[in-house]
């Protein structure tokens, strides 16, 4: 099935993943550096301190993209450049950083498409509550509306939240991801207190004059272990696919939020603020059976009999093509970006000098097709972007996992082009109308 004209084909960073310099140019600490500096966090003590040195070495890597004929780069803002403290005036060296960045990219022919809160929040204003409290939405939609001062000449697309379900779920539940906290159930604000800053963003950015702005969701198809076990697997379909849409799209909450207290009659229609693409981060499905035990109605069963990522992630590029499908009927969509997808595997670097990853590639040109499948049954699906250009801090499993299509040595900081670079640089020539 043929692309749409102008469909985009990119890859996608997040700044604590990659950037390093952490105390450089005012930036304050976020969560992250918090949580990565408490020992036992994350795994072998790793920290973002230096991750891929992209804040010095950012020409090196556009030049990478320029090698791979990307249309478009996803990356995020940290925000902690922007505002050491969360609050308050710009820090004009913060946001120098990305005016540099966006002007490289420009000039080597490939759109920014920058991410406002990819998970980094400024340390002060966790200390003050963080995502539970309500303030924080407005202090986000204050500073994406900093960002986009300075930015908005030159960026086109916009995403708001990067994953919020992973924070809600992974950060203020079961607290395996900055910043650490373990309410379970009664994280729930921390869900209703993004969708606001969500909300209050678009109508920061549009005030801007802003026509691309979406947010990027994680999904997982949730499949039942059993025919008795859909209640459960429904309840994570809920939790996981449904809580962070429904609102954005429908307008409503699914069941799950009925009455909360934290929630303000006038909020829906801020968060229901119509957006111009949906965000779908696709890693793999999730399989369920009823809880035993604990507060949530769900456990989570291994998927065995698919092969499986480095991660241990099953690789299903059939249940993709489900969630589009799904998305498609559950929703009146806006168009689609794949705005993640990919793997990570143990690459290393043979006696040759090559990174022979052909696992990604299978992996990506699996998923790749499963996509066009769904745009010749007319999902609206206007570009792929592949996680991730560089191997990088991979959150609380360090640099363990690599999911670059370039190998970064990070004694030495070497980029090495994998196999999966070539691979996907052929795609994207391929798929080019002939000039
Ligand atoms: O590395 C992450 C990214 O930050 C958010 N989405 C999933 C990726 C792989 O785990």
């Amino acid at each position: 099935m043929g692309l749409a004209e102008g469909f985009r084909w990119g890859v996608a960073t997040a700044a604590y993943q990659i950037e390093g310099a952490v105390d450089e140019d005012g930036r304050g600490p976020s969560t992250w550096d918090t949580f990565s500096h408490t020992p036992g966090r994350v795994r072998d003590g790793h920290n973002g301190d230096v991750a891929c040195d992209h804040y010095h070495r950012w020409p090196e890597d556009i030049a990478l993209m320029s090698g791979l004929g990307i249309d478009t780069y996803r990356f995020s803002i940290a925000w902690p450049r922007v505002q050491p403290s969360g609050i308050g005036r710009a820090n004009a060296r913060g946001l120098d950083f990305y005016d540099r960045l966006v002007d490289g990219l420009l000039a080597a022919g490939i759109a920014p498409a920058a991410t406002l809160y990819h998970w980094d929040l400024p340390q002060p204003l966790e200390d003050a509550g963080g995502w539970m409290e309500r303030d924080t939405a407005y202090r986000f939609a204050e500073f994406s509306y900093l960002v986009a001062e300075r930015l908005s000449d030159r960026v086109e697309m916009w995403i708001t939240l990067n994953e919020p379900v992973v924070v809600m779920a992974y950060g203020y539940a079961f607290g395996v991801y900055a910043p650490g906290k373990t309410l379970m159930l009664d994280a729930l604000p921390a869900a209703h207190h993004q969708l606001l800053g969500h909300g209050l963003a678009v109508h920061a950015l549009r005030g801007r004059g802003v026509r691309s702005i979406g947010l990027a969701n994680h999904y997982s198809p949730a499949w039942a272990a059993s025919p008795g076990d859909q209640p459960a697997a429904d309840a994570f379909d809920t939790f996981m696919n449904r809580l962070f849409t429904d609102p954005v799209l429908l307008g409503r909450y699914p069941g799950l939020m009925a009455d909360a207290p934290f929630i303000r009659a006038e909020d829906m229609a801020v968060i229901a603020t119509p957006i111009d693409f949906l965000g779908v981060n696709y890693y793999q499905p999730t399989r369920l059976k009823t809880a035993s035990e604990g507060p949530l109605p769900f456990e989570i069963v291994d998927i065995t009999e698919y092969p499986t990522t480095g991660m241990g992630w099953p690789i299903v590029p059939d249940a993709f093509l489900s969630l589009l499908r799904t998305l498609d009927t559950r929703y009146d969509l806006p168009p689609l970006y794949i705005t993640e997808n990919g793997c990570s595997f143990p690459d290393e670097i043979g006696p040759d000098g090559v990174v022979d990853d052909s696992p990604r590639i299978k992996f990506l040109d699996a998923h790749i097709r499963a996509m066009r499948t769904a745009i010749g049954e007319g999902v609206d699906i206007r570009g792929y972007f592949t996680w991730s250009l560089l191997d990088n801090f991979e959150w609380s499993e360090g640099y363990h996992p690599r999911f670059g299509l370039v190998h970064v040595d990070y004694e030495t900081q070497k980029r090495t082009p994998k196999k999966s670079y070539g691979w996907y640089r052929d795609l994207i020539a391929s798929s080019k109308p002939p000039l």
